[in-house]
Order: structure tokens, then sequence, then C-alpha cells
């Protein structure tokens, strides 16, 4: 009878125990994911078309079993298992003035990021190398500059990277040979550079690769790509790397907006 009393005080004890643990994690984390976005909101600077007027955890609490966040504009919380944990961020074509809050690396369940089409300046922050389910990075059309972050190449799940149209300088980091997973690769209208791309011949998933309006050198050459036909030949260049075979339709659209560069 004691014996048995003893062992039910123990299980409630232990589950209490659990339940605090498991209410306390999902708090804190809760928290981090709110501050997180209320840290991006705080970094833009114009709003026009008020899209971020919901983001306003005041008039909410954020104790809720369903955060409240997860209700926001462009704001998703998708993954079952962690129904308060942002899955999607997509907030295209609305105008935003700012900059990217290097807190969005918090949002460690995050999948899709999208903030293409706004006028974002500043750099691509260095923490969104710590959001390892990222598939899909969409910041194309802003006025991003500095360089691509090298922790990007830690994305090990990512298949879109879109950074076209910005201002971005420097070279491609090599790390971004480890994204196996990565079919297309935008870099179109930078001031992005690079001489030896070989190591590109890793992105084995890689069906679309667009780098027209930046200064590239033609590989195995020295001399800069400069004319359409000779970005056509670095293209054919690259697809022989990839593929080790011709191209059996146009790899690169050697038109004067070339939208899509596709490879096999
Ligand atoms: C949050 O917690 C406070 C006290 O802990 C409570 O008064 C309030 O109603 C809760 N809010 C929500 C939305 O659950
Ligand atoms: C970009 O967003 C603006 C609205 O801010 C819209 O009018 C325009 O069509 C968008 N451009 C593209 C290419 O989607
Ligand atoms: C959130 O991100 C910022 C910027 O990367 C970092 O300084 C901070 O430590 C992070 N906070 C948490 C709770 O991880
Ligand atoms: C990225 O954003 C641009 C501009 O909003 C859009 O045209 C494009 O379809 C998006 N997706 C990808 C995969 O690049
Ligand atoms: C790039 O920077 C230049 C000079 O600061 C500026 O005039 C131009 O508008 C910028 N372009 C983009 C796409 O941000
Ligand atoms: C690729 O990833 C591995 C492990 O994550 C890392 O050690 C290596 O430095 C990365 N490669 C590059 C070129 O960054
Ligand atoms: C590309 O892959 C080859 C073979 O797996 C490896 O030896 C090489 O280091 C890789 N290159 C880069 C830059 O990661
Ligand atoms: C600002 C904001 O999001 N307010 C919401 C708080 O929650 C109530 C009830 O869910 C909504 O009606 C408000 O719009």
């Amino acid at each position: 009878m004691a014996i048995e009393r003893a062992w039910q005080l123990w299980m409630l004890s232990l589950l209490a125990h659990a339940l605090f643990l498991l209410t306390a994690s999902s708090q804190s984390i809760n928290g981090d994911e709110l501050s997180a976005l209320l840290s991006f909101k705080s970094l833009i600077r114009s709003d026009p078309r008020q899209v971020l007027s919901s983001w306003d955890a005041i008039s909410n609490g954020t104790n809720m079993t369903t955060p409240v966040f997860c209700r926001w504009t462009g704001v998703s919380c998708n993954d079952c298992r962690h129904p308060g944990r942002v899955t999607t961020l997509h907030l295209s074509d609305a105008g935003l003035v700012g900059t990217i809050s290097p807190h969005l690396g918090n949002l460690t369940l995050l999948r899709v990021l999208d903030l293409s089409n706004n006028s974002l300046d500043g750099d691509i922050p260095t923490s969104l190398g710590g959001c390892p389910k990222l598939r899909a990075m969409n910041l194309s059309m802003n006025h991003l500059s500095g360089t691509i972050p090298a922790e990007l190449g830690q994305l090990s799940k990512l298949a879109v990277f879109n950074v076209g149209h910005n201002n971005l300088t420097g070279d491609i980091p090599k790390s971004l040979s480890n994204l196996t997973t990565l079919m297309k690769f935008i870099i179109e209208r930078n001031f992005i550079h690079g001489q030896d791309l070989s190591w590109l011949g890793n992105l084995t998933s890689l069906t679309h690769f667009v780098l027209e309006g930046n200064s590239f050198t033609e590989y195995g050459s020295g001399s800069p790509v400069s004319m359409e036909g000779d970005i056509y030949s670095y293209g054919v260049l690259l697809l022989e790397m990839f593929t080790g075979r011709r191209p059996t339709e146009n790899f690169i659209n050697a038109q004067p907006t070339m939208e899509t560069a596709k490879i096999s």
C-alpha cells in the first residue's frame, strides 16, 4: 500500500516535472520567435501598404496555445509537431523599406523566406545560415549590398536561392558547394564577380543557374565576360563542367533579358 502510494507520488512528480519542462521550453521558444519577428518589424523604416499593421504583440497575449504571430500577415506556422513555430515568412511586393534583422536566424524551423521585390537594403544576415530547414530563400529585387555570406553554405536543404537584382558584391562563397539540394541558383543583376567556379560542378541538383549581369571571368581564360555571345559560351562551358556533355537545349537564353539558364 505504502509502496503503491510512493510509486503514485513519484509518477505524479515526474509528470509534473515533464509538464513544467515542456511548458517552459515551448514558451521560451515562442518568445524567441516572437522577438525575432518583432525585431524584423522594428528595422522596417517604411511600410506603405501597412502589411505589418497586424504585427502587434501588445494587443494579444504571447502565452496562448497557438501564438498570435502565426496569424500575422505573411507568417505561417505549418509544422504539426511544433504548432507555434514559424515555417514561412512571405512578404514580397510589399514596398517595405528597411534592413533584414539578423534575429530572423532565430526562426530555426523556417522553410520559406520570401522578401522579394521590396526596398530592403543592408546586408544579407549571416545568421540566416542558422535556419537548417530553409528550402527557399528569395531576396530578389531589393537593394541589398555586401557579399553573399559563406554561412549560407550550412543550409543543407536549400533548393531555391534567388538574390537577383540587388547590389551584392564580392565572390560567390565556395561554401555553397555544400548545397547539393540546390535547384535554382539565381544571382543575376548584381556586382558579383568570380573566377574559378569549377566547384559549381558539385551542385548536382542544379536545374537553373542565372548569373547574367555580373562580372565573371570566362572559365579557363583570363578575359572578362562582356558580350552576350561570351556569356553564352561561358554557359556552355559550365554545362560541360556539370554534365560532361554539350547542351541539348538552350542552356542560356542569350536574349537581352536572360531570365532562365537551364542545365539538363
Ligand atoms: C496570459 O497569462 C496571464 C497571467 O499569467 C493571464 O491573465 C492572461 O489571460 C493570459 N493570456 C492569454 C491570452 O492566455
Ligand atoms: C513589385 O511590387 C510592386 C508593388 O510594390 C508591383 O507593382 C510590381 O508588379 C512587382 N514586381 C514584380 C516583378 O513582381
Ligand atoms: C537571436 O539572434 C540574434 C542575432 O543573430 C542573436 O544575437 C541572439 O543571441 C539570438 N537570440 C536567441 C535567443 O537565440
Ligand atoms: C522570387 O521573387 C521574384 C520577385 O518577386 C519572383 O518573380 C520569383 O518567381 C520568385 N521565386 C523564385 C523561385 O525565384
Ligand atoms: C545600387 O547602388 C547604387 C549606388 O549606391 C544605387 O544608385 C542603385 O540604385 C543601387 N541599386 C539597387 C538595385 O539597389
Ligand atoms: C561543407 O560542410 C562541411 C560540414 O558541414 C564543412 O566542414 C565544410 O567546410 C563545408 N565546405 C565548405 C567549402 O565550406
Ligand atoms: C567537390 O566535390 C569533390 C568530390 O566530392 C570534392 O573533392 C571537392 O572538395 C568538392 N569541392 C568543394 C569546393 O567543396
Ligand atoms: C493586433 C491583432 O492581431 N489583434 C488580434 C488579437 O486577437 C484577436 C482575437 O483573436 C483578434 O480579433 C485581433 O485582431
